[in-house]
Parts: structure tokens; C-alpha cells; sequence
């Protein structure tokens, strides 16, 4: 009789549609909020499964998840820059998906091959400077062309970035000194750049968005999100500097021991899809999507007419250059700003 009514109540449940188990998708998404709830929304929608999603920087994200490694709550990260997530791949944290790559671009394919198929490039974007050309005007300074103007006295506290060990953005900015100028230079001009810094934020995108409200006059960060701003009416005008400039890969990767592991693969193929991925735009994200079949908004940046770096993603990537890079951005650039 009890096995009779416990399967009467299962039944009614599916009919029902109630969320059961595998109904259920824990995502932490690191790209910007409005992008993360139309993610969220439009896999409900196609798949009936429920998302439960958190918001947090990549770096934050990768910390999320090295603490759960016993006991995983989240299924899925998506978004946020690929170095963490290849970082995840090597330490085990993630799983291989199995996805088929083969609509992809090269640079997101990349992903997929140096981590085994733990993790996949959703979408690439070029690391920018802006300035607010209203507060530059008034307080009479010239426009910045190249990373190496960033270090001029007349930019006293006038520039934000995000802090590397919390955000992504400014671990790929870290990475690309260390790749341009090779790694003392590059800590002696983050360093004497850093005497110019009014603030190291948390998240990456903040210090544009700050620059577009007039509170710092300028700002690092992906040249995508200050195009989302600048198109928005905001006075930004967005420079890639001479010198050339990084890039970065934005990732999805299913999370090792995932609860919902069969929702969470079908996750990585909602955020692979073409049709999917060109329906950033209507949040206004203007990221490069990695499906070649997927539409490039006319607002995102070339990236062909960038001069980009020729990204070492293996090595940034990795723990010991990740760990070694951030020790010593704590130790010669932070803690000298303060003085
Ligand atoms: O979605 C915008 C974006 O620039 O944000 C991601 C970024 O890594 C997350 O912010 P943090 O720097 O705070 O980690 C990028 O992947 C993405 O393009």
C-alpha cells in the first residue's frame, strides 16, 4: 500500500511539473547581471529546468569553487575570463562537457584542447583604456595612446582598474604587462601606475562604469563593456593602446561532481548555440561570440583591427604563473600605491 502511494505521488509530481532533482541548475555566472538573467531566463524557458544563479567576479568565482571541491553547490560557471577557468581545469575542478566544437571559432576551441574539454570559449573581447573626454577637458590633460602614458604624473589619481585577485579583467591586464613588457618591467610600470590609481576596485567592469559617471576621469577594463556605455550616451572615448593589448576568452565550464550533472550539459549546449549566443546584444554584451554561426553585433570591437598579443593562455592560465603573478602584483604594486 505505502509503495502504491509513493508512486501515485511521484506520478502526480512529473504531471504536476514540480522542480524534482534533475529539474534543478546551480550556475554562478561571471559576465555582467542583465546577461546572467537572460541566460538564466531563456534556459528556463527552453528546457522546463529551474536556475538558481549567483552573480560573482571571476576570481571570486574560482575561490567559490576550490572551497566547495568537497562538496560542490554550484553545477555550471559561465562567463568571466578563461584564465580561472583553465586554473579550474588543472586543478581538477571541472569536468569534460563531450560538447561538439566544432561551429566554434579557433580561440575558443583553443580552451577546450589546452584543458582536455574541462572548459570552452563562449566569447572573446580586447582589454581597453577609456577616458571620460568631458572631465579630461576640464581638468586640462591629455589623452592617454599607450599603456606606458598611464604612468604620467599629470594622471595623479585620475585612473580605477579592478584588483587581480578578485576580478578577471585586471588578471588579464596583469598577464598582458607581464607578456608585453616581461615580468620586472611590467610590475615597475603597474607599480608607477599604481601611484596613479584612485582605486582598485572588485569587479572588472566597474571602473568604466565609473568613468562614465564622471568619478575617475579613466579607466582599464574590456573595451566591450565601455562600448555598452559609451553607446549608451555616456562621454567615454575608448583608446587600444599602442603598445597592442590582451584579450580575453570568456568560458563555460560544468563543475567536477555537479549534482545536476545532466542539466549542466545542457547547459554548456544552450551556451554554445548560435542562436543564443546572438541575443547578447539584446543586453547590450557586444563580446566576439565563439559560434561561428552566431551574429556579431555592429557594436562589438574588431578584434582584427586591434593589435592583439598573442595570448599565452596555457601559461597565464596556470596555477603557479596565477598564484606567482598575484604574490607579487600584492607585494610590488598594491602595497607601494599606499605609500
Ligand atoms: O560581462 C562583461 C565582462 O567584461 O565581465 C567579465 C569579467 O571577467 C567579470 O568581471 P571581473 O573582471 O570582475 O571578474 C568578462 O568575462 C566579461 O567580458
Amino acid at each position: 500500500m505505502k509503495k502504491l502511494i509513493g508512486t501515485i505521488i511521484i506520478g502526480l509530481s512529473l504531471i504536476g511539473g514540480n522542480a524534482t532533482a534533475a529539474d534543478k541548475l546551480n550556475v554562478v555566472c561571471s559576465a555582467e547581471q542583465p546577461w546572467c538573467d537572460l541566460m538564466a531566463k531563456g534556459f528556463e524557458k527552453q528546457t522546463g529546468i529551474d536556475v538558481s544563479m549567483v552573480r560573482k567576479s571571476t576570481g571570486e568565482s574560482l575561490a567559490q569553487i576550490r572551497a566547495e571541491a568537497a562538496n560542490p553547490k554550484i553545477d555550471i560557471w559561465w562567463g568571466g575570463t578563461g584564465d580561472p577557468h583553465l586554473i579550474a581545469a588543472s586543478e581538477d575542478l571541472t569536468q569534460a562537457s563531450g560538447i561538439d566544437t566544432s561551429d566554434l571559432l579557433g580561440w575558443a576551441v583553443n580552451m577546450s584542447t589546452i584543458s582536455e574539454g574541462k572548459t570552452v570559449g563562449i566569447y572573446a573581447g580586447a582589454l581597453g583604456v577609456a577616458y571620460n573626454r568631458e572631465l579630461l577637458a576640464e581638468k586640462g590633460l591629455k589623452a592617454p595612446s599607450c599603456w606606458k602614458d598611464l604612468a604620467d604624473v599629470s594622471y595623479a589619481k585620475e585612473i580605477q582598474v579592478a584588483n587581480p585577485n578578485s576580478s578577471g579583467t585586471a588578471y588579464t591586464e596583469l598577464a598582458t604587462f607581464v607578456q608585453l613588457f616581461g615580468e620586472d618591467e611590467a610590475m615597475s610600470l603597474l607599480a608607477e601606475i599604481g601611484k596613479n590609481v584612485n582605486q582598485y576596485t572588485k569587479s572588472g567592469s566597474a571602473p568604466s562604469k565609473a568613468a562614465a559617471r564622471g568619478e575617475t576621469t579613466i579607466s582599464i577594463g574590456f573595451m566591450h563593456d565601455m562600448v555598452t556605455l559609451a553607446s549608451s550616451g555616456f562621454p567615454l572615448e575608448i583608446v587600444a593602446p599602442c603598445e597592442g593589448t590582451g584579450y580575453e576568452v570568456g568560458a563555460v565550464s560544468i563543475i567536477k561532481g555537479a549534482k545536476n550533472l545532466e542539466a549542466a550539459k545542457k547547459w554548456v549546449e544552450y551556451s554554445l548555440n548560435a542562436d543564443v549566443q546572438s541575443r547578447s546584444v539584446e543586453v547590450e554584451s557586444y563580446q566576439v561570440p565563439s559560434n561561428s554561426k552566431a551574429t556579431v553585433a555592429p557594436e562589438s570591437p574588431d578584434l582584427a583591427s586591434i593589435k592583439l598579443i598573442d595570448y599565452d593562455f596555457a601559461t597565464y592560465g596556470s596555477t603557479e604563473t596565477r598564484e606567482r603573478l598575484l604574490k607579487r602584483w600584492d607585494r610590488d604594486v598594491k602595497n607601494v600605491a599606499k605609500n
